[in-house]
């Protein structure tokens, strides 16, 4: 215990998700701290409890993307899919809430709305929406990366006389959709798995596409029960294998350059790839895709001709074959289906690039060129204020009252994407310019966790209690992901959220560690070999 007093914790956490459920259980069950969480909805999940619109479902195969910190719970957990959809993912979060008696933790339905530092005592104030302080040590954030949905851009949301609905905070009572005029607009990962979705039902669909994406098949089946008890026997070194891997999964078949290669012997990579499905055809085709706009060149038109194959009306796969963007620099999709539901009768897709969204009406929507839409249901999947909007919107002032907002006013500032300068004690977990979304979130989750937990035990072994990193360090860790992302064809996208290019307004600066996971770690054990190298302890 740090000090005396009600609201005064070892430990404060912020959010329900992966990152706070496995925050709660490192610091109480692991070190026996005192902590308290807070979780702004009113059960755990994170992602998987505000993220229930029809289709939703991940998209790195649960057998990796779930916790690997206990053996046991990942021998006795059973996935029924190889990508489960988003019920499944939340009851497994459910069950490890239970499992390890993290809700008594947790205050649910309460949101920080400001996380002050007080230097004389060396404790973060936090204030919740209902008022209350509480006092701690240290904070872990565990707000997300993809959990501040954007604002729309257009005005007159609140005239529409409809219902309109969120991807990223979807009601939790069914919706149907059966014989309503729907409208969407947002083809990224949470548009593309809706709309093949509320295609089947839906009495018409209208698709307002600005950008359209290179969305490839997930490649989902049933949980083969003799592929799952391989797995099982061997999972720490699946487990070792992914950590070791760029994005945090074990796939093992990158060939160096898609220029290297025949055309014949690259389309025999490419058709494997697709047809293996996953993020084969991203991370696990040619090294060189996600650097040089050549090779890229060749996955892109590959997508392309795939994409034309499976739309039969040819004008609308043109205006569904991405151009003018390389290959990968907007998150690539993950589909089942996608491109099917376009031949339908019941689907029409509008390009509201050339012809922008200009307002939602009462009636619907209203495009540039005076055109109208009517529907009954639109729904927004827009996407998110990524990486930075979650940990802004805490409302941090750090040491001498320095705003977090004015220090990342001109983009994210940190050191190993975990700690900002100013701000002690403060772990961001999966902040930007780590990994984070370019690893596989468990892991990288728990990778930060085990870093700043571990920070925690080494100061109270000296007798320490506040670390902080130097100024140096991080303008040398924000150069150093410039740097690599430079390097890489990321600066191409023009709407990227990876970038913050998807917020009119936000600095357009890289949001994540493009070095990949197995150097990024090695970067970490370095630091702490050094005695935390690039970090004050005090
Ligand atoms: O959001 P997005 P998302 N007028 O930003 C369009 C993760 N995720 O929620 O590209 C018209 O990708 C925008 O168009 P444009 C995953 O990491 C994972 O879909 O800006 N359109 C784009 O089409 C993902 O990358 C899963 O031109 C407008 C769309 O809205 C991340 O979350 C599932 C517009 C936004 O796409 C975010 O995905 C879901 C406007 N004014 C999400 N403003 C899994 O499968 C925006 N758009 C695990």
């Amino acid at each position: 215990m740090v000090s005396s007093g009600t609201t005064t914790h070892d430990a404060l956490v912020v959010g329900a998700g992966f990152a706070g459920l496995y925050a709660v259980h490192a610091l109480r069950n692991q070190r026996n701290l005192d902590v308290v969480a807070f979780e702004a909805g009113h059960g755990v999940g994170g992602t998987w409890y505000w993220n229930r619109y029809p289709g939703a479902r991940v998209d790195i195969e649960s057998v990796h993307y779930s916790y690997s910190f206990d053996d046991e719970l990942q021998q006795e957990w059973h996935w029924s899919e190889r990508f489960p959809a988003q019920p499944e993912i939340l009851s497994y979060l459910e069950h490890v809430a239970d499992r390890y008696d993290l809700r008594r933790s947790f205050r649910f339905g309460t949101r920080i709305v400001a996380l002050d530092w007080e230097d004389a005592e060396s404790l973060w104030t936090a204030t919740t929406d209902r008022g209350e302080t509480h006092r701690a040590r240290w904070v872990f954030s565990g707000a997300g990366t993809l959990s501040v949905p954007k604002k729309p851009e257009f005005p007159g949301v609140d005239e529409f006389a409809g219902e309109v609905l969120l991807t990223g905070n979807w009601p939790h009572e069914p919706v149907s959709f059966e014989g309503k005029r729907v409208g969407i607009i947002g083809v990224g990962s949470s548009g593309i798995q809706a709309i093949s979705e509320i295609a089947k039902t839906a009495g018409r669909l209208t698709v307002l596409q600005r950008t359209p994406n290179y969305a490839t098949p997930i490649g989902n089946y049933p949980t083969d029960p003799r592929e799952e008890a391989a797995e099982k026997a061997g999972y720490a070194a699946i487990r070792d294998a992914s950590r070791n891997h760029f994005l945090g999964v074990p796939y093992s078949d990158v060939q160096p350059s898609a220029l290297a290669v025949s055309p014949e012997q690259r389309r025999e990579v490419f058709d494997d790839r697709w047809n293996r499905g996953g993020f084969r055809l991203f991370i696990d085709s040619f090294g060189d895709i996600l650097f040089d706009k050549a090779a890229n060149d060749t996955l892109a038109a590959y997508v392309r001709d795939r994409i034309r194959e499976r739309v039969h009306d040819p004008a609308t796969a043109e205006l569904l074959a991405p151009e003018g963007y390389p290959y990968g620099t907007k998150r690539p999709p993950l589909e089942t289906d996608y491109y099917e539901a376009y031949n339908r009768p019941n689907v029409e897709l509008v390009d509201v690039k050339a012809n922008p969204v200009a307002a939602v009406t009462e009636t619907g929507v209203r495009l540039a060129d005076g055109t109208e839409h009517a529907f009954d249901v639109l729904v927004l999947a827009t996407g998110f204020d990524a990486c930075t909007g979650p940990l802004l919107a805490l409302n941090i002032t750090g040491r001498d009252g320095r705003r977090l907002a004015e220090h990342w006013s001109d983009g994210p500032q940190t050191y190993l994407g975990l700690m900002a300068a100013g701000f002690p004690n403060l772990f961001m977990i999966t902040g930007p310019q780590s990994p984070s979304v370019l690893y596989n979130m468990p892991l990288a989750i728990e990778d930060h966790v085990d870093f700043a937990a571990a920070a925690i035990d080494h100061l109270r072994a000296r007798g320490l209690d506040v670390i902080e990193p130097a100024a140096e360090a991080e303008r040398e860790w924000v150069a150093h992901t410039e740097e690599l992302a430079n390097a890489t064809l990321l600066p191409q996208s023009p709407t990227s959220w990876y970038l913050g290019a998807n917020i009119p307004g936000k600095p357009r600066r890289v949001l994540v560690y493009l070095g990949g996971a197995p150097a990024y770690r090695a970067k970490c054990d370095e630091v702490v070999a050094a005695g935390y190298e690039g970090f004050t302890l005090s």
